[in-house]
């Protein structure tokens, strides 16, 4: 039994129990769970969608969304979820590099989709309104389609250094390996209630909060966003809640996130990005919670974590978890690093994705001996506790979000005001860092930052746009004619606070 879909579904309640309570009042039950994601398996037989063909998704929040991720692992297919912040031409590389059987869009946003789909060969558009129309009319009954432990469930794309989004293949074996061990390490059990805020195109919302609830048979209370007013209002029936840090910066925003509302959660987790030892100290005076941080990766799952039972280190992402084998190397020969020293974050284990979709030199080029080289720079102390401390790669995390500065130095330099440009990460207390550009124009005299920032509009995803857009005569660069990023970043690290 190793298609995930049956994995969980063996640890399903009765049916009666609930799984989801939605914003409107509505309750989702394990019935329903069984029911819908069987009658959207079947539409998508009906579409004529295959075993291991890509289904994409760029839809708002629903849960008709996440019946039809478990109605896409029933079938055999791969789901593949979108950011719904993407623009057209993000899109356009998406498509033609998955060729998805389908492509499911929000009715918006239809004609525009339906236009690239067929430019870019995708035969198949629906939206989510009208394939969950479709679905109703379809048997609520499906036989899951028996999968290997190594056949892929989902590919979620992540962007790379070079500025090309790569396609994580993850597999029945890894989502589901990861989604069991959680459970344990986190002490899930059916009677839990998880505040869900968090959006369902990414690992953090969709594997690591959603599987491990469906993993125990327990509940979520399904929100559409982050929003903290809500959040109050909810938190009195929870248990338990998961988000970035600016979620729980922007807790601690409202006065009536007090000490008394969540007396009785066992657990806040935090990841996705770096919480600050200050936020978590503030944290846990303000509520008596210290947050439990974990560290993970799109093509990882989660790998680090902060025990549920013991001590909860601020500024430390804890120790490796079970099954993942972690190693802190020496980044240029993989050798590893005595204790206390810092080295880049090497991963194996089940968890550990199968490459990246149609780039196996790129995947070759990501592993050594077996591990997975995270390119993140990190020490291990005395007792064991990891701490995360800078990045050997290129990224820039905003609010959870990952934003690689070659993609938006690409479409800034494309520009014909540009010469050319650097973005580097600033410090922002809400979202953890933000974008800024540095730009030399071509004419020196040359200054409208609005102008630039109205050009990105269409070509990138509104969290990669910078926050702001500094004009220099040069840039600082090395012997080697290398911008100097951490130069910038010293010069400007107060910019945005
Ligand atoms: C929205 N905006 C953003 C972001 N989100 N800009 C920069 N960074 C962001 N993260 C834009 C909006 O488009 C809007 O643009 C403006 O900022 C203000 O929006 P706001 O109302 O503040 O946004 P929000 O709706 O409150 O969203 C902020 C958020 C959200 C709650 C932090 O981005 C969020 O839910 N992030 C979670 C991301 C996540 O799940 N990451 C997990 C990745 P305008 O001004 O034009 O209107 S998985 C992962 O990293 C690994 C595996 C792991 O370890 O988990
Ligand atoms: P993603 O590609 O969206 O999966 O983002 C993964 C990256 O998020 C990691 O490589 C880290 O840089 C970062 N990350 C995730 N969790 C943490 C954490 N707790 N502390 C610091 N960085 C984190």
């Amino acid at each position: 039994m190793t298609n995930l879909y049956s994995r969980l579904s063996a640890c399903f309640p009765d049916p009666a129990r609930p799984f989801a309570h939605l914003h409107d009042g509505t309750v989702v039950s394990y019935g329903d769970v069984e029911a819908r994601s069987a009658a959207f398996a079947n539409t998508l037989r009906s579409l004529g969608v295959q075993v291991g063909d890509r289904v994409a998704v760029q839809a708002e929040k629903s849960i008709d969304m996440l019946m039809l991720y478990l109605g896409s692992l029933r079938a055999g297919a791969v789901f593949l979820p979108l950011n719904t912040a993407y623009t057209a031409g993000e899109l356009d590389y998406f498509m033609r590099d998955a060729e998805p059987a389908l492509f499911v869009c929000d009715p918006g946003a239809l004609a525009a989709i339906e236009a690239l789909a067929k430019e870019a060969g995708v035969s198949h558009v629906a939206t989510m309104p009208g394939l969950a129309e479709q679905a109703s009319n379809n048997p609520a009954t499906f036989a899951t389609i028996e999968r290997d432990d190594d056949d892929l469930a989902a590919i979620l794309y992540t962007s790379g250094t070079t500025g090309r989004s790569k396609g994580a293949m993850l597999s029945h074996d890894n989502l589901g390996s990861n989604a069991f061990m959680l459970r344990e390490a986190w002490a899930f059990t059916g009677g839990d209630a998880l505040l869900h805020a968090l959006p369902i195109f990414h690992t953090h919302g969709l594997f690591v909060a959603t599987n491990t609830i469906l993993a125990v048979g327990g509940s979520m209370i399904f929100l559409p966003k982050l929003d903290p007013k809500e959040i109050l209002r909810q938190l009195p029936r929870a248990t338990t809640m998961m988000g970035v840090p600016t979620f729980y910066i922007r807790l601690l925003d409202e006065p009536g996130f007090t000490r008394e509302l969540v007396q009785h959660i066992r657990l806040f987790v935090s990841g996705s990005a770096p919480l600050s030892a200050d936020i978590h100290r503030e944290f846990s005076e303000r509520t008596g919670h210290a947050i439990l941080e974990r560290y993970g990766m799109t093509e990882t799952n989660m790998n680090i974590s902060n025990p549920y039972v013991g001590d909860r280190i601020a500024g430390t992402v804890g120790k490796p978890l079970p099954g993942v084998s972690i190693r802190i190397a020496d980044p240029e020969t993989g050798a590893a690093m005595p204790q206390g020293e810092v080295g880049v974050i090497e991963i194996a284990g089940p968890n550990v994705f199968k490459g990246y979709w149609r780039m196996p030199e790129k995947t070759e080029a990501e592993f050594r001996d077996g591990y997975f080289i995270s390119g993140d720079l990190a020490f291990e102390d005395a007792r064991g506790y990891i701490s995360i401390v800078g990045r050997a790669k290129d990224l820039i995390i905003s609010g959870g979000y990952n934003v690689y500065p070659a993609e938006v130095e690409t479409a800034i330099d494309e520009l014909p005001e540009v010469h050319e440009s650097a973005v580097i990460g600033v410090p922002h207390r809400d979202l953890g860092e933000a974008p800024v550009a540095v730009i030399v124009p071509r004419d020196k005299d040359f200054a409208d930052a609005e102008a630039i920032k109205a050009s990105l509009v269409d070509k990138l995803a509104r969290f990669k746009q910078p926050r702001a857009i500094l004009f220099v005569d040069a840039l600082p660069k090395n012997a080697m004619g290398k911008v100097q990023k951490a130069a910038l970043r010293e010069e400007h690290k107060g910019l945005l606070s």
